[in-house]
């Protein structure tokens, strides 16, 4: 399967895409860790300030993993894509290779909610981008530029909308049910 997990920070995309992607068997592809861990200086800083990074990057990159052997018959992309042109450049990476999504999971919750989660993982993960500042303007980042792919995927017929709110086992059910999916 080919999938997306698409939703505002802490609305659990990279939580729950990490239990889609082993109910699949499919690699989980976080576009967000590829950068903390391979970003140099430049793509930190942007990363710190809640900005998106550049298009042709994160292009770069997701292309290039999802070109790996194990990426050959699914991934599952967390957090990629983010803005309409990463889009359209995954649209036409995936035409190159006669291939399409299968599903997009857009996770949503109140923003109170997100934001407390958001704070909540700032006293346990050392993520410099989780504080009351850089969160606010994550979150308005994900409105101006993120939002508009749900229409982008639901003129596609690939749109899975589901409710973020209550645990994770909560909405880990309700995203197995909307894939498709049969859980324990
Ligand atoms: P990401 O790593 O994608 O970070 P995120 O949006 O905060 O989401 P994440 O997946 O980590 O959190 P989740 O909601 O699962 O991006 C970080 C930065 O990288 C971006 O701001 C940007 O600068 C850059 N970037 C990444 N991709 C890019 C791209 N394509 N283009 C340009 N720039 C890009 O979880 C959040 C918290 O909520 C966790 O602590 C989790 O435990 C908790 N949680 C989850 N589900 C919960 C539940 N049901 N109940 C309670 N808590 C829950």
């Amino acid at each position: 399967m080919r999938l997306v997990m698409l939703g505002p920070p802490g609305s659990g995309k990279g939580t729950q895409g990490v239990l889609v992607a082993e109910a699949a068997g499919v690699p989980h592809v976080s576009s967000g860790a590829a950068l903390r861990r391979h970003g140099g200086p430049e793509v930190q800083a942007l990363m710190a300030a809640g900005e998106l990074v550049d298009d042709q990057v994160m292009a770069d990159i997701v292309s290039t993993r999802l070109a790996e052997a194990d990426a050959e018959g699914g991934f599952l992309l967390d957090g990629y894509p983010r803005d309409v042109p990463q889009a359209a450049a995954l649209d036409a990476w995936l035409d190159g290779r006669g291939e399409r999504l299968d599903a997009v999971v857009l996770l949503d919750a109140p923003h109170q909610e997100l934001t407390d989660r958001l704070l909540a993982r700032a006293q346990v993960e050392d993520r410099v981008d989780d504080n009351p500042t850089t969160i606010t303007h994550r979150l308005e980042v994900y409105r101006t530029r993120t939002a508009p792919l749900a229409a982008h995927y639901d003129k596609a017929g690939v749109l899975r909308r589901v409710d973020g709110t209550g645990s994770v086992a909560q909405v880990a059910a309700r995203v197995a049910a909307a894939l498709g999916f049969q859980t324990a």
